[in-house]
């Protein structure tokens, strides 16, 4: 396969709620889409998910656009593709930047599917000999909230539509003990606990007490990321699961983890691993170590939805995903299917490759964007 054509448009999406993390208030969701087209005519999408500022994230909208632009297409506007993963080996010697990778990359497997003729579910089931599922169970990632009340009453919504489970996110570490109180009110429901990184050992006393709470399924990522060793030593002092979300951007990074003892389950999201193909290699690693792993979410529009929603169908995750209905993230979406909560479960496209289509809008608007490839020798 040869990509004659890639281009990106940069779209703001805008939260109907503010998301509060330990990294502040979201309230609107840059994202961009990017269009690939082969040699054979067909189209294929991806979205990077980067977000506005390097703080969940090392790479930021605007330095992964430069990295696509500058380092990703002339890598590939020279090459002739034979699967997805040829895009990992052509991209092998460029370091980090993984949602810039990603994004090209999901665009490159929404071709892949397609041209097979298949989903990108059952594309992705293919590579793991594995039968994917028609419909994922799914959780919701709650924002914090000043006020207790106010978090119960979400919480009591959040059970009613039927989520699977919720996780709760923290500011800091004061917002432990309110939390701590949530999951005891709530005792029939499963919950999360992800602090982004704003814990530390001071708070080891209370940690080991929320991990005597019995629907409290694991605690993500309490410290920095990169410091796995401060999570081993966590790790060894609490019967509490520790997952990692933004610790692990490579198969080696889980395997460091896994050699330190840090955690007890990953977070899986394509894009901050650099797309499926290392996505899939963690996973077939996960099985192998008995490491439990889930599908994680980063806001995503429908485009990076439809594509983690493939990813989740494979039938090896422990945990309801991290995948939510859009009702609850946007006022409008990118594309024209809506994803909707059924009996705590969200079914997965069916349709060739991704599944989805983009709205009107914005295919208008990416073909009419500048076609970033140059192919000489045609
Ligand atoms: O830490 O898992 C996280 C959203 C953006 C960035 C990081 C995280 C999250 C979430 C929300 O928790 C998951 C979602 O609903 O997309
Ligand atoms: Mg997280």
């Amino acid at each position: 396969m040869k990509v004659v054509r890639l281009a990106f448009l940069p779209v703001k999406l805008i939260l109907k709620h503010p998301f509060a993390t330990s990294h502040g208030a979201t309230t609107t969701r840059w994202v961009t889409i990017i269009e690939v087209v082969d040699q054979t005519g067909y189209r294929g999408y991806g979205e990077l998910e980067a977000f506005d500022e390097p703080t969940y994230l090392p790479e930021s909208q605007i330095t992964a656009r430069w990295v696509i632009q500058s380092q990703i297409v002339p890598r590939l506007q020279t090459a002739d593709l034979k699967c997805p993963q040829d895009f990992v080996e052509l991209m092998a010697d460029l370091q980090g930047n993984q949602t810039a990778k990603a994004a090209v990359e999901m665009a490159i497997w929404d071709l892949f599917a397609q041209h097979q003729q298949m989903s990108l579910a059952q594309y992705l089931g293919q590579f793991m000999s594995l039968k994917p599922q028609n419909k994922i169970a799914v959780g919701i990632s709650l924002g914090a909230q000043a006020d207790l009340k106010v978090q119960q009453q979400i919480i009591t919504r959040a059970l009613a539509k039927g989520y699977q489970r919720i996780k709760l996110k923290l500011r800091n570490s004061q917002e432990l003990s309110q939390a701590a109180e949530l999951i005891r009110q709530f005792p029939q429901a499963n919950f999360m606990l992800d602090a982004n990184s704003c814990l530390s050992f001071q708070q080891l006393t209370q940690l080991q007490n929320l991990a005597e709470l019995p629907n409290l399924l694991l605690l993500e990522q309490p410290f920095e990321p990169t410091d796995l060793v401060s999570h081993a030593q966590l790790q060894q002092h609490l019967k509490l699961d520790l997952c990692l979300d933004e610790n692990i951007f490579s198969l080696v990074d889980v395997k460091t983890a896994v050699a330190l003892g840090s955690c007890r389950a990953i977070n899986l999201k394509a894009s901050r691993v650099g797309g499926f193909t290392t996505a899939l290699r963690i996973v077939n690693y996960c099985l192998q170590q008995q490491l439990k792993i889930w599908c994680g979410g980063m806001l995503e529009g429908g485009i990076g939805r439809a594509a983690s929603l493939a990813l989740a169908s494979l039938p090896v995750f422990n945990y309801p995903s991290d995948l939510s209905a859009s009702d609850r993230y946007y006022q409008a979406d990118l594309i024209n299917e809506d994803f909707i909560l059924e009996n705590g479960q969200i079914k997965v496209p069916t349709q060739l490759g991704l599944g989805v289509s983009l709205k009107p809008i914005y295919l208008k608007k990416i073909k009419q964007q500048p076609n970033l490839i140059c192919r000489n020798e045609e």
